[in-house]
């Protein structure tokens, strides 16, 4: 009966530890979560429906890209990035590398 009493404690301690393990490394996460931003890229050249596809594809291969929603019908991309990681002078180089002239609207 001894023997598995301790045991029995050991593992009640480990439940106990992980919620405090969890609460004290929540907060340096959070605090290192990575800030995202929005930029509107004016971009010409998109003349077909696979336009939006390629210039979007371009731009989240971008380390620091999360998103881009691209429109032909307004010649935007709308792009969620992190400024840490990638500038919004960086993307507009590489869409316009990729054959569609881009520039960061102002
Ligand atoms: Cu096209």
């Amino acid at each position: 009966m001894k023997k598995l009493t301790i045991p029995g404690l050991m593992t009640l301690a480990t439940l106990f530890a992980i919620p405090v393990f969890l609460t004290l490394s929540a907060s340096p996460a959070a605090a290192q979560a990575p800030a995202t931003a929005t930029v509107v890229l004016h971009v010409d050249g998109m003349h077909c429906a696979t336009c939006p596809i390629t210039v979007r594809t371009v731009l989240r291969r971008l380390d620091g890209v999360s998103d881009a929603v691209v429109s032909t019908e307004s010649k935007t991309a709308r792009v969620t990035y992190d400024p840490a990681r990638v500038t919004p002078a960086r993307m507009a180089q590489a869409v316009t590398d990729a054959g569609y002239p881009a520039r960061v609207q102002p």
